[in-house]
């Protein structure tokens, strides 16, 4: 089923397979440079899921995931207009990070500048062997702009960030995993498969689960230890207040519900 295609660039495509929503870059002959249509569908995209889809995938068309900033857009640009600019990339990636929903990211080929922030805005990446990540900026003479400054050094460090830019050195897939780039190596054409499938798995989760994960867990994370303990009390306390959380422990204690198994 597809949804809310006609709000949709044509650079961007979308349909829902049962409780997830697919969202492919499709401009694959400027190998899904990101233009502002495109954000802004991005932005419109996760603002009107519909209430039943309960993950999201997102990937690329074509022989790369996405190769940034469509810089043809940059020449030219004032300051003022830059500042806009990179707003609209904060909200339209805030969508992903802060919406209600996980959010997968299905990456190979290039994942580079813009496309890396993007990817970063997911809960959780899988990569295929094909994956590279690089931050051109530097060489660009430009600078992160989609809030690759605030989530990358999150997730592999500032000094690694600081070295992309300033030498342009780039990881490959398998050696991302380790590095945090993703968590997921998937096999070759394989990732949009690996991500559907992880995206049913946690689309299976108590909702309640789910929210604390994805917006209780990094701000406790982020805060002063001692915040951080009581904001866990208390969504803690929450969750397993949640009608579902005891039919699922009382599923468990009746052996109606699956053990853990380690394969
Ligand atoms: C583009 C872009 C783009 C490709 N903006 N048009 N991003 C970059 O600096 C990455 C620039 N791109 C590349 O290094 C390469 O294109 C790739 C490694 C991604 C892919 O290489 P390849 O050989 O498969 O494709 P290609 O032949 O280089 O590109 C095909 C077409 O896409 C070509 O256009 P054509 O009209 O000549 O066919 C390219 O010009 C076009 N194209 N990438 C515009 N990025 C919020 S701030 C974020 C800041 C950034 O993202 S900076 C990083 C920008």
């Amino acid at each position: 089923m597809s949804v809310h295609v006609g709000e949709l660039p044509p650079s961007l495509a979308a349909e829902v397979r049962g409780q997830v929503a697919v969202l492919r870059l499709a401009r694959p002959e400027k190998r899904n440079a990101l233009d502002d249509a495109m954000v802004h569908g991005i932005d419109h995209f996760f603002s009107h899921l519909p209430p039943a889809v309960r993950a999201v995938v997102i990937h690329g068309e074509g022989p790369h995931f996405c190769a940034g900033l469509d810089l043809a857009a940059v020449t030219g640009t004032d300051a003022t207009s830059g500042l806009f600019h990179s707003r609209a990339w904060h909200r339209a990636f805030a969508r992903i990070e802060d919406g209600d929903v996980p959010v997968i990211a299905a990456l190979h080929g290039a994942v580079v500048g813009g496309g890396l922030e993007l990817a970063c805005a997911a809960h959780l990446r899988v990569a295929e062997p094909s994956a590279f990540y690089a931050l051109p900026e530097g060489q660009r003479g430009i600078f992160v702009g989609g809030g690759g400054a605030v989530r990358l050094p999150r997730l592999i460090g500032t000094a690694r960030m600081m070295d992309m830019m300033l030498t342009g050195r780039t990881y490959g897939a398998e050696e991302g995993v380790g590095l945090g780039f993703s968590q997921y190596l998937a096999p070759d054409g394989g990732g949009l498969a690996q991500a559907l499938e992880l995206a049913e798995r946690v689309s299976q989760n108590a909702k309640l689960s789910n929210f604390a994960v994805l917006h209780a867990l990094p701000r406790i994370a982020r805060a002063d230890p001692a915040t951080g303990a009581l904001l866990e009390s208390l969504m803690a306390a929450v969750a397993a207040a949640d009608d579902e959380a005891k039919e699922r422990l009382r599923a468990f204690l009746d052996k109606r519900a699956p053990k853990i198994r380690h394969d």
